[in-house]
């Protein structure tokens, strides 16, 4: 799978898509990660990417010229690519978004907006426009980053153990959270590990992990 970011600020990636699984993942060439820097389209000698809003309203938006410029030059790498936009206006991001985007056999092209926004008519060239949460952030890297770390993980030969994809939360039905786990040590300063989990009586494990997973409150 190839990813194109368009992002400001490539260097934020560098942490999180260069270790542990998500670098495995590159190293083992399930996923690759480019990035466009969208003010190598900036208009002008400044190489402006953003501008005062229409109608008023504090703060800058990010402005449609550079922007498509630069979804135009991802798309050139990689025709079939879906573009993939993080915004508080979106769809809320949910596990099955990510189920269903680590299965297409399509590249994705992930918009990192800055300033208050962007110019509403860049959304002719989104497919998809994500809410990760209701809050505000000071940009689209870290919803572009979190995309991406569910989408990777579910790509085949990056998690360990196949199956674990397949118990944990949110994976059958986007609400419901998969049961609490324990580890060695069995007694930690009194606090024990439930008794059934030690019992080896598997179909009883799995009734009492059956009880523990609820929907997410
Ligand atoms: C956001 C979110 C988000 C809004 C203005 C970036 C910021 C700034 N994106 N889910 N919540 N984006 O807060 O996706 O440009």
């Amino acid at each position: 799978m190839k990813i194109q970011i368009i992002s400001l600020f490539p260097e934020m990636f560098e942490g999180v898509l260069g270790n542990s699984m998500l670098w495995k993942a590159r190293d083992k060439g399930i996923v690759s990660y480019e990035f466009v820097n969208w003010r190598d389209f900036g208009l002008g000698p400044r190489k402006q990417v953003d501008d005062t809003p229409y109608g008023g309203g504090d703060g800058m938006l990010m402005m449609v010229e550079p922007l498509v410029a630069a979804i135009e030059k991802a798309k050139a790498n990689d025709p079939g690519a879906k573009v993939l936009l993080p915004s508080p206006r979106g769809h809320t991001y949910k596990q099955s978004d990510a189920k269903r985007l680590a299965k297409t056999d399509k590249g994705l092209i992930i918009i990192c907006p800055r300033y208050e926004g962007y110019d509403e008519r860049v959304t002719e060239w989104v497919d998809e426009t994500f809410c990760i949460g209701n809050y505000v952030l000071t940009g689209g890297e870290l919803p572009a980053m979190v995309i991406i770390d569910s989408i990777v993980r579910l790509l085949p030969g990056v998690l360990g153990g196949e199956t674990s994809a397949e118990i944990e939360s949110f994976q059958q039905d986007d609400k419901s959270v998969e049961f609490p786990q324990y580890t060695r040590p069995e007694d930690f300063r009194g606090l024990k590990v439930p008794q059934v989990l030690l019992s080896g009586h598997h179909a009883e494990i799995k009734s009492w992990r059956q009880k523990q997973s609820r929907d997410r409150l």
